[in-house]
């Protein structure tokens, strides 16, 4: 996709400080961490959000959910992590390519969902 902001992060057009690639996927920090340990975790295919997910998808959302807790441990959270996916505007999705963020270093704070 041409104007996605995360195709072109994919692609190397925008910088992104990476924590982990290979064909398919692609994990960086985010740009705005809410936590000490903050990336994305996306597939280099551009699918707009979870609510547009195929059959055909299976394989790779796998190995993304797969991938997930080898990345978030090596990136420090050794006693959990968060998985947030947002989907949809009122899901709070602002990025329309599909992302889970992976969240840690910090407990969970009073009033935090
Ligand atoms: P969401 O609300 O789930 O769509 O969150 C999108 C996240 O993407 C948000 O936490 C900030 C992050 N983000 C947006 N633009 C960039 C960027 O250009 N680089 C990086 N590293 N993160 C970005």
């Amino acid at each position: 996709m041409d104007n996605c902001i995360f195709c072109k992060i994919a692609r190397k057009e925008i910088p992104s400080n990476a924590v982990y690639e290979d064909d398919d996927i692609l994990a960086f920090h985010d740009i705005n961490p809410a936590a000490p340990v903050h990336f994305l975790l996306i597939p280099k295919l551009h699918i707009d959000s979870l609510a547009e997910v195929q059959d055909n998808h299976q394989d790779l959302l796998g190995k993304m959910l797969l991938l997930a807790p080898k990345l978030a441990k090596a990136q420090g959270c050794e006693d959990g992590f968060r998985t947030i996916i947002n989907t949809g505007r009122a899901g709070g999705q602002e990025v329309f390519h599909i992302h889970f963020h992976i969240i840690g270093g910090r407990e969970r704070l009073p009033g935090m969902i």
